[in-house]
């Protein structure tokens, strides 16, 4: 059994697989005033754009401006990486990951908050514990990034807001978890459907069954997203480190690496990963941060292009495409090591064909 806990003075920790820790909101606030991030500047700025062609074109005409698309969520204001992600490039081009299965391997999902209801369409408990549901407050929070209610007046954002869940609790309550079960958990997410299957947990020992079960998801057709750990060094976690695994690293709002994140020639990509503002059980919401979130946005990412892109050399699935557009789309990172850069969805949108 493998075991993570960390602690850190002076902060509340929800100690765990890949550390949470839970910022306060005068933190989070600082955070946001270091960097101030303006609600989809990039749908504005490209309004803006079209705006001046137009004008131009039509010989000074007064010209309507382009209402960019923003979702009546009330808390969308918290969510930085949003943003910073340009996520909207992608949400006006696509249907936003519709039907498309997600699994995540955590400590279980409330699949009755308030702006997930529904999302849940299969769940498996490998635990001991009597419910599959989140009592730690950990699944809830990847569920949400990933897969939150878009535009329905009610809390977040998430990433893919039309794709659909798989919960499967392979953490237990107390946020422990054995690296066969996830194992088990990654071949069962395969057979269940999932495309996508988030992994948001770090194991520090490498395992044979673990490879095999990340070799099993690509084969048929499914990406394996997995933390790059949270020790702020560049060794390897599990599945992370895996060639068929996507390892993905922590940012800050002004790209810097996230001081906890994990680096390396052996992580693939890096996503915003401090202070994600998400769904929490009980519909409540909160910050978090770690290289856990980082990998939910790269797996809300991957099911939109699953629900996007073509089989272009035809060998009947989807998955080296879409692995393909993560790393091509990715922004080069100043001043740290991650393969490919920082996940970006205006320059995905603008390497792929979307129709
Ligand atoms: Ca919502
Ligand atoms: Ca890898
Ligand atoms: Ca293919």
């Amino acid at each position: 059994m493998k075991i993570l806990r960390i602690i850190i003075p002076g902060i509340v920790i929800i100690a765990f697989l890949t550390v949470m820790v839970r910022v306060s909101a005068d933190n989070a606030m600082a955070a946001y005033a270091a960097v101030p991030i303006p609600v989809m500047p990039a749908q504005n700025a490209a309004a803006a754009s079209v705006d001046v062609a137009e004008v131009e074109l039509e010989g000074n005409a007064v010209i309507a401006p382009v209402e960019p698309f923003v979702p009546n969520d009330p808390y969308l204001d918290r969510q930085w990486a949003l943003t910073h992600i340009q996520i909207g490039e992608l949400w006006r081009t696509t249907t936003s990951g519709a039907g498309i299965l997600v699994a995540v391997l955590d400590t279980g999902i409330d699949k009755g908050h308030e702006d997930l209801i529904g999302k849940v369409v299969a769940e498996v408990n490998f635990t001991d514990s009597p419910v599959a549901g989140d009592l730690y407050g950990h699944g809830t929070h990847i569920a949400g990034i990933i897969a939150a209610y878009s535009d329905n007046g009610l809390g977040v954002v998430g990433v893919a807001p039309q794709s659909l869940l798989l919960n499967v609790k392979v953490a237990e309550d107390d946020g422990r978890c054995e690296t066969s079960v996830v194992a088990r958990g990654i071949i069962w997410a395969v057979d269940n459907g999932a495309v996508v299957i988030n992994v948001s947990i770090e194991i520090r020992e490498p395992s044979a069954e673990l490879e095999e079960a990340v070799n099993y998801a690509w084969e048929h057709g499914a990406i394996v997203i997995a933390a790059a750990g949270n020790e702020g060094s560049q060794t390897p976690v599990y599945p992370a480190y895996y060639e068929h695994c996507i390892a993905v690293a922590a940012i800050e709002p002004d790209d810097t690496l996230a001081l906890l994140s994990n680096y390396g020639g052996w992580v693939d990509m890096a996503a915003p990963g401090f202070d994600i503002y998400s769904t929490l059980p009980g519909n409540e919401y909160g910050y978090k941060t770690g290289t856990s979130f980082a990998t939910a946005y790269v797996s809300g990412l991957a099911a939109i292009l699953f629900d996007t892109l073509a089989d272009a050399n035809g060998d009947g699935y989807l998955n080296d495409e879409v692995r393909a557009a993560l790393e091509n789309g990715c922004q080069q990172v100043i001043g740290f090591e991650v393969g490919y850069g920082r996940i970006d969805a205006a320059s995905i949108a603008g390497s792929c064909y979307l129709p």
